[in-house]
């Protein structure tokens, strides 16, 4: 049985703390959070008596298989060393870093101790795009030539993460990074990037709008469109939306998990709903399941010593879009050489 030691139990740790408790052979058997409050609620919740306020602390009294690091971005470069210098697999909460010298230097350091590091960059593991990433992989439309990952929205996330909106940087940071990750799962690495944002909402810092144009090494260009002030007759948060183009068909992720296949002339639907998990609540259910989903996924990487799908270096890719995006946006939709960044 692998033993976890998870670090931050705010808002999101809950969902990773339930998944840990349904997955076979692994068991969270330590918790620190800054706050005794919070600990101390996780603590009994998740049935955890070894409670820590210092990870320090944690990490040299207890005997652990890996740390979970379920913070907010500005302790993850401390945290991620702290568990690499101690020899432990460490997973890390998105946005990895604030910046892409942070992220290099987590990664180089937990190369240099031999540690496993995987981001949690949980998007891509939600079931409805794997079932479009199965279809391209099997050439259901041919070659794919054009792609867009669509999130659009007006759900108050503020609620449950302030944070979100005195942040200097809000939209791409925490929601685009997902839509640019399952841009490369989907079409592959990219080559250059173009971004315009704005921001919509006054009572927030950060833009709320983004839409990013980028072109792949495979040669399909893409668009990343995301958004925090998009009322619509039907809310659909936490979806994401999919329109891809191919030499053979086009593929539709469509509000609610309607997947549309149109290939050779002939179109198919299917419902691709999520599972709803016992401890999972509408809507938050899909993103709920892909937490599911990676951590499983870690378990099955330690028990075959396999990296990761999202390492820390795979993420390094899609950190460099995030700052692609920035420096594209910052410099009225320039394009940006993503490989230069
Ligand atoms: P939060 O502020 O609610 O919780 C973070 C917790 O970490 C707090 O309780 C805080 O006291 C604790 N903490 C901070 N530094 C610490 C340290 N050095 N030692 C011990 N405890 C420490 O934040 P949240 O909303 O749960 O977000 C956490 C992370 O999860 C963020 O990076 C966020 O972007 C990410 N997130 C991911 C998803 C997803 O789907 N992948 C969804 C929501 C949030
Ligand atoms: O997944 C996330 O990172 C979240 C949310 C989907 C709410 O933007 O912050």
């Amino acid at each position: 049985m692998l033993k976890g030691g998870l670090i931050g139990c705010g808002f999101f740790a809950h969902n990773h703390l339930h998944a840990w408790q349904e997955i076979d052979g692994v068991t969270i058997t330590a918790l620190c959070d800054r706050d005794e409050a919070r600990l101390k609620q996780a603590g009994e919740r998740f049935g955890v008596s070894r409670l820590y306020t210092d990870a320090a602390q944690m990490i040299a009294r207890e005997t652990l298989d890996f740390v979970d690091i379920a913070t907010t971005v500005k302790t993850h470069r401390p945290l991620v060393e702290l568990a690499a210098s101690a020899g432990l697999p460490v997973i890390c909460q998105k946005p990895f870093a604030e910046n892409l010298i942070d992220a290099r230097a987590m990664v180089d350091t937990c190369e240099r101790a031999g540690v496993t590091l995987m981001v949690h960059e949980n998007f891509r593991w939600q079931a409805p795009l794997r079932a479009v990433r199965a279809l391209l992989d099997i050439g259901r439309i041919g070659e794919v030539f054009w792609g867009r990952v669509s999130f659009r929205s007006a759900y108050d996330v503020f609620s449950g993460q302030p944070y979100l909106a005195t942040s200097d940087r809000f939209i791409i940071e925490d929601l685009g990074i997902h839509m640019l990750d399952i841009a490369r799962f989907l079409f592959g690495d990219v080559s250059h990037l173009s971004a315009a944002t704005r921001t919509v909402n006054p009572r927030i810092r950060g833009e709320d709008v983004a839409t990013m144009l980028m072109v792949h090494e495979s040669g399909v260009n893409s668009i990343c469109d995301c958004s925090y002030a998009t009322s619509l007759q039907e809310e659909l948060f936490p979806q994401t939306l999919l329109e891809i183009d191919g030499s053979r068909g086009t593929i539709r992720l469509s509000a609610n998990y309607e997947l549309t296949i149109h290939s050779e002339g002939v179109t198919e639907k299917h419902m691709v709903t999520p599972v709803l998990h016992d401890w999972a609540s509408r809507p938050w259910h899909n993103i709920q399941e892909s937490v599911y989903n990676i951590q499983q996924h870690w378990v099955a990487c330690l028990a075959s010593q396999r990296a990761p799908e999202t390492s820390g270096r795979d993420n390094l890719k899609t950190m460099a879009l995030v700052a692609a995006a920035y420096q594209s946006a910052a410099d009225n939709l320039a394009s940006v050489d993503v490989k230069a960044v």
